[in-house]
């Protein structure tokens, strides 16, 4: 049984008895299933590279990551997060849409070219599942420095 493919089933019993004639009857059951967090997150695609000027503004948008669970209601809901690793505190994430801004208007490409960082996307089952997809930040070159 899986709830995720099909939420209810119909069973007909057969009772009958050892009697002389067996008598027997017939029940219609009806099973209702409940849903248990068995699916976790899914990124699409699941590892991301995108290009950011250097030049970039503060909070400025840099991309949009979602995942889809298959289970349903808050084993579905989701909720994105990026943990502090490596350089990953110059970006954010909001956890409803799983949209990511850059933080920072300092972005050098001459200082630093690239940024990696895990984004995670976790329900909220109990208990909660989750997964986690690779984001690397390319930082475009502008041409910002005098000969
Ligand atoms: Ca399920
Ligand atoms: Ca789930
Ligand atoms: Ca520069
Ligand atoms: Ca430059």
């Amino acid at each position: 049984l899986d709830f995720d493919t099909m939420q209810s089933h119909t069973l007909l019993v057969e009772a009958s008895d050892h009697g002389t004639p067996p008598k027997s009857s017939l029940c219609l059951v009806l099973i209702h299933l409940t849903d248990v967090n068995d699916n976790e997150p899914i990124f699409s695609p699941s590892d991301l590279f995108v290009n950011v000027p250097e030049d970039s503004d503060a909070m400025h948008f840099v991309t949009r990551l979602r995942a889809s669970d298959a289970d349903s209601g808050n084993n579905a809901q989701l909720n994105y997060k990026i943990p502090l690793r490596g350089n990953s505190e110059h970006f954010r994430i909001d956890p409803a849409t799983g949209d990511i801004y850059g933080l920072t208007d300092q972005l050098d490409r001459e200082a630093i070219d690239l940024y990696e960082m895990y984004i995670v996307a976790q329900d909220s089952g109990v208990p909660p599942l989750r997964t986690e997809t690779k984001l690397t930040v390319m930082v475009t070159d502008h041409n910002d420095n005098i000969p």
